[in-house]
């Protein structure tokens, strides 16, 4: 039948180091309470979103994988079958910052470069809170660092790369990280 809702699964995977935020995008996003006190993901989590869009159910899966060195064994197991990237840093973790391109080229071990390069990727610098709290005993990403890292991945993977800053806190731009990689992936003509 044509009139038939088309599910569609999308596999949407959260990576980035320790601590950035990755867990406390995804409750946002689903509008949990925010978690002040730091509890480490094992592994990985997942939570499903349905969504629908004209004749389409989407159904997005959100894993949000460990940060831990310790874990990287583990979370190769979750790589496989993605159709986009949410690449986090901490605005306020310069290393988290410096690790970027080790994500990328983890999970382009995993899964190829194939698929790196044709899938939709959001560059996110999360704890935009703590930048607008203008405490003393932070350090702060340099502005044009990350602009010039952003244009360098601009040349690589095109318009299917784009900045969000957020902040998991007040949950401020959380939403548009999801959105652009559902507009993409319609785009890419997926659903
Ligand atoms: N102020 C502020 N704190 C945040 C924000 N996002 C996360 N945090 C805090 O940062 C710490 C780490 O957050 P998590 O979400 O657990 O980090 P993670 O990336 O999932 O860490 P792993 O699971 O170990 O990879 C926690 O104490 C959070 O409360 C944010 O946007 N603003
Ligand atoms: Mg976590």
């Amino acid at each position: 039948m044509f009139d038939e809702p088309l599910t569609v699964q999308l596999k949407v995977i959260l990576l980035g180091d320790a601590r950035v935020g990755k867990t406390s995008i995804r409750k946002s996003y689903f509008g949990d309470n925010f978690a002040q006190s730091y509890s480490l993901t094992v592994g990985a989590d997942f939570a499903v979103k349905r969504i629908n869009r004209g004749v389409s159910n989407i159904v997005l899966q959100i894993w949000d994988i460990a940060g831990q060195k310790d874990f990287q064994a583990v979370r190769r197991l979750y790589y496989d079958d993605l159709n986009a990237i949410v690449l986090i840093f901490s605005l306020v973790d310069p290393d988290s910052f410096d690790h970027l391109d080790n994500w990328i080229e983890e999970v382009t071990n995993e899964v190829g470069y194939e698929t790196v390069e044709s899938i939709p990727i959001v560059l996110v610098g999360n704890k935009l809170d703590l930048i607008k709290s203008n405490s003393d005993d932070i350090q702060i990403v340099n502005e044009k660092r990350v602009l010039k890292k952003f244009e360098e991945y601009k040349s690589k993977f095109d318009d299917r790369i784009t900045l969000v800053r957020t902040s998991a806190k007040s949950g401020e731009n959380v939403e548009d990280i999801f959105k652009f990689i559902i507009e993409k992936l319609e785009e890419n003509g997926l659903f």
